[in-house]
Parts: structure tokens; sequence; C-alpha cells
């Protein structure tokens, strides 16, 4: 990674977890344990990769970081809260994230789950508040993370995902799947940015193909890193796809061909930048990192 991409990176971190205090209730608020719970897995250290993605969107289109801040803090809580609910045993049943043991571990389950989905409705509250600009109002950013959320696109994902367990699924379906659980929020993350800049309708549109070729290879590369890395590198546990004879790319297609896969989707996603000129400069090093990250 160049010097320059970490230092933004750090930088962006540190402006997005100073958000992230901000708008979530301090631990010592009443009810505690549920506080303590939000905040034990959304400040376990994540990259921080949707609202990072969110913020380098609005500044593509000329907005301002303070404007886009809201949405960056909502895609974060609602991927922290899509993650809090696929570790429950439930579901994919995981004893680590982030390099920490799950919220359920520590909170136990009837508390992890009302963490997730406190921090659903406050993904809400927050993507809300974003100043109205002339094309889009709160409303329509509002619209677009719901039904991001919902069964058509998140919780859709997962459903298709727990039915496919055990079983080896044609491509069509694991794309199905990974578009839906993990692509559209990141295309989501990077609209809600331009919305809140007052994107032009051709730039919403290139920021959504954008977000879901990224998406996918981001996914993909996920996929592959479950095989090639160990627990400790990941935070969270290596080698369960393989073990729980999951569909994944390097699964259905083998490694070599995954890793083809995904560098096509990123030259997809950096074509549909072409539009923004120079102002997509951090969002194309963004897809080429997502690519290139092993961890
Ligand atoms: C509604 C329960 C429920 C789930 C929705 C999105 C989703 C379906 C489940 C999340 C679990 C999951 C493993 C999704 C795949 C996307 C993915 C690779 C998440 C990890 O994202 P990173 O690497 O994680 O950005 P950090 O911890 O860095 O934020």
């Amino acid at each position: 990674m160049s010097a320059d991409l970490k230092s933004y990176l750090t930088q962006r971190v540190a402006f997005v977890d100073a958000a992230l205090d901000r708008f979530v209730p301090a631990a010592e608020t009443r009810p505690v344990t549920i506080h303590k719970a939000m905040r034990h897995s959304l400040f376990a250290g994540g990259k921080r990769l949707r609202p990072i993605l969110c913020l380098a969107a609005a500044e593509a289109c000329g907005g301002s970081l303070e404007n886009a801040l809201y949405a960056a803090c909502a895609v974060e809580c609602l991927h922290t809260y899509s993650l809090i609910h696929d570790d429950l045993p439930c579901m994919d049943d995981d004893d680590m994230r982030r390099g920490v043991p799950t919220c359920h571990k520590v909170y136990g389950e009837a508390m992890a789950l009302l963490a997730g989905d406190a921090l659903q409705a406050l993904s809400f509250e927050l993507v809300a508040q974003t100043p109205v600009t002339h094309r889009h109002s709160p409303a329509a950013m509002v619209l677009e993370l719901a039904r991001t959320a919902g069964s058509l696109h998140l919780v859709g994902g997962q459903v298709a995902d727990l039915e496919g367990e055990g079983r080896k699924l044609p491509l069509e379906d694991l794309r199905y799947i990974h578009e839906s659980k993990t692509a559209a929020l990141l295309a989501s993350s990077v609209k809600l940015g331009g919305m809140s800049a007052d994107a032009q309708l051709d730039q919403v549109q290139a920021l959504h193909d954008f977000g879901m070729a990224t998406g996918l290879a981001f996914q993909i590369i996920d996929d592959i890193l479950d095989v090639t890395q160990t627990t400790e590198k990941l935070g969270k546990s290596a080698g369960k796809d393989l073990a729980s004879e999951k569909s994944t790319y390097p699964a259905l297609m083998g490694l070599d061909a995954s890793r083809d896969e995904a560098h096509r989707l990123t030259e997809k996603a950096r074509q549909a930048l072409e539009v923004f000129g120079p102002n997509g400069y951090w969002l194309h090093q963004m897809a080429d990192y997502l690519l290139k990250r092993d961890y």
C-alpha cells in the first residue's frame, strides 16, 4: 500500500470513529448494557470501508465531508448490525469478529440481537439527518438505505445464503447472494455519499455501477482470503467456508479464475468512474486497495 493511501485511510478511520462516538449514545447511557453491546461491536476495529467509500463518493461529486458524515456513519451502523446478527448461533454461529469475541459471546444472544436492532434503527435515524440538497431529499436517502437493508437485498441475500448451505450452488445463485449481501451495501454507501453532495442522476448511476462491481470483487476476494489467510490475520474464523462445504467462488471456479474475475470486475468498476475525471482519484485508489487487500 502506498504511504499516501495509508495516511488517507488512517485519517478517514479517525474521522469516522470520532463521528460515530458522537452519534452513538455513551456507554453510561441507560440502559447501560445495550449501549455497551452496541459499542463493543462498533468500536472493535472494523476497516470502515463503507463510510470511507461514502465520503470519497461525496468528494468525487464536489460535496463536503460534513454533509456526507451522517450517511457514512449510517452505513457503518447498518453493516455492524448485519455482522452482529450474522454471527449469532442461529445464523453463522461465530465466536470471533474484528479480532475480538462476537457480541453474543460477551453480552449474550438476547442483548446481541437487540444491539443489532438498535444499530439498524440508528442507521435510519442518522441518514435522515443529512442536509437536504437540490436533487435529493433526506427521505430519498432513507428510502435508498431501507431498500438495501430489506428482503430484496441484505436480508434476501442472507436467506438465500442460509438456504444454500451444504449444497453446491450454480454460479448464478452464488453471484445473487454476493450481490445482495455484500455489493448492495457498498453500492448504497457510494450512492448515499453522492446524494449528500447533490449528485446528478448520471453520477448516482455511475456510483451504483462502481459499487456493485467493486462490491462483488470485494466479496470474491473475501472468499479467497477465507481459504488463503489465517484467523489471526483476518480477525474472524478462517477456513469456515471450506469446513462447512459452502459454495464460494474459489470452490466453484478455482483460485486463479476467482482472482481473474475479481480483476475483471475491478476494471469494470474503474470504467464506471470515468464520469468523475480526476475527482474520482480516491475511489480508484479504494477499488485497487479492495482488490489487493490481504485481510
Ligand atoms: C440481515 C443478519 C442479516 C444479515 C445480512 C450483510 C449480511 C447479510 C451479513 C453480514 C455478514 C457477512 C460476512 C457479509 C459479507 C460481507 C463482508 C465480507 C463483510 C465483512 O466486511 P469487512 O471486511 O468487515 O468490511 P469490517 O469488520 O472491516 O467492517
